[in-house]
């Protein structure tokens, strides 16, 4: 019964699109494609494996204490498992350096190798999942302010190998999965009050940047994340917008667009046209900043809404590459995912089913107020009905049903973690 109204609803929802010049089977198959690089780091709020504990810093919070963190990779692997069965698509997994599989020892960062990942690789080739990879900064007894911006030259150059090695790793996942691994360099480097040679560390991270790419790979592509500011790190951030922007022009390499990175009314949709003009390709770390970059679970606002409607306007869903960011450690972990995954996906589905012809057709005649009603008709257009359907025909759980796997979840595993 209830299949049959989502497929009654589906088709009334074809005709009406059809009526504003919308295929709703071309959105569909756009949507099946996309593909979302699934951040690990939710799973344990931002942990990691590597048997010194959380140190935190870094500039990054995850706050709330909800039970039943996974802690071990059996465990993040079995909940993303669960994860998997409650979305459509094929996904990607994102990892840090800090999870990697180190049976137990004290590896340190500056000595990480691909060695220590390939229990990752043969998982996720068998659960059909393509590996990204990030290097890991902070958290460690050698972060301090200052990594790769770090005037003191052993400190700097153990950061630097740790980055080098983790692109080696990211070119051996690409290579083992046959799809390049991207991998994301972000750095909190800044500092908390005023700092009268901004110069000079930006010098510094320019060089060790310049010494960490020298090394070309085939498998791997680089994204750099700027930040705005960290916590304990106010007033300055080496690694800024403007810093890696000119830095991903001159050498070409991807910039990480966090929705979490900006002054929180800036437009992050509004710089994808502009970078798709300058910078091969573009990584987006999607989360939703509560009056900082609080890295709060993603959900369909207005906020997602255009930046996925930009990057469809610009037909540019194979040069921007979808991740999300955030780590909310006071809800259920596997509903945290669960819940950011399927905002993402619907945020593309409309922006799929923008009746964009007629809009800009409305545009270049100089019908501003036609343009305006249409975008403002297109918000109640029957989306809904094709998004039920898209979960019906994945053979995943249709709108709140996912609520109930989740509790069950919780009740025979998660909430047995202690
Ligand atoms: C921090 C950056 C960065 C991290 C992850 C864990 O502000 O957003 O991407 O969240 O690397
Ligand atoms: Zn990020």
């Amino acid at each position: 019964m209830k299949n049959e109204l989502i497929q009654k609803s589906y088709e009334i929802a074809k005709e009406r699109y059809a009526a504003v010049g919308v295929s709703i089977e071309q959105a569909l198959e756009a949507l099946q494609k996309i593909s979302i690089s699934i951040h690990c780091w939710q799973a344990d709020d931002v942990t990691g494996f590597e048997n010194r504990g959380n140190l935190g810093g870094g500039g990054i919070q995850t706050t709330g204490n909800y039970p039943g963190k996974a802690r071990n990779r059996e465990e993040i692997q079995q909940d993303i498992e669960k994860v998997l069965t409650l979305i459509a698509g094929n996904h990607r997994l994102n990892l840090h350096a800090i999870y990697g599989d180190f049976q137990g020892k004290v590896v340190d960062r500056d000595a990480i190798e691909p060695a220590h990942f390939i229990s990752w690789m043969q998982w996720a080739k068998e659960k059909g999942l393509k590996l990204d990879f990030n290097s890991t900064s902070f958290g460690h007894p050698k972060s301090g302010n200052l990594t790769l911006a770090n005037p003191e030259l052993s400190i700097r150059n153990f950061w630097i190998e740790h980055t080098k090695r983790c692109r080696l790793i990211s070119e051996e996942m690409g290579k083992f999965q046959n799809d390049p691994c991207i991998m994301n360099l972000w750095i909190h480097d800044g500092s908390k009050d005023f700092t009268v040679n901004r110069l000079r560390y930006r010098q510094i991270l320019e060089q060790s940047l310049d010494e960490i790419f020298a090394e070309k790979y085939s498998h791997m592509k680089d994204c750099i994340e700027a930040k705005l500011f960290g916590i304990g790190l106010e007033s300055y951030t080496v690694g800024s917008y403007d810093f890696y922007l000119g830095y991903g022009m001159k050498k070409q390499k991807m910039a990480t667009l966090d929705t979490g990175h900006f002054h929180l009314s800036e437009s992050v949709a509004d710089k994808i046209s502009s970078l798709l003009l300058f910078t091969p390709e573009i990584m987006l770390h999607v989360s939703r900043p509560i009056r900082w970059d609080s890295d709060h679970v993603t959900i369909l606002n207005d906020e997602v809404s255009d930046l996925a409607k930009e990057i469809v306007r610009a037909n540019a869903l194979d040069r921007v590459h979808i991740g999300l960011d955030y780590f909310d450690a006071s809800i259920n972990r596997l509903g945290a995912y669960v819940i950011g995954i399927r905002a993402v996906q619907k945020a593309f589905l409309q922006a799929l089913l923008e009746p964009i012809r007629q809009l800009r057709e409305y545009e270049a005649n100089g019908q501003y107020f036609e343009r305006l009603a249409l975008l403002e008709e297109a918000k109640s257009l029957p989306w809904n009905a094709v998004w039920d359907y898209f979960c019906l025909i994945n053979n995943i759980p249709v709108g709140e049903e996912y609520i109930a796997d989740i509790r069950k979840y919780e009740q025979e595993v998660t909430g047995k973690r202690k």
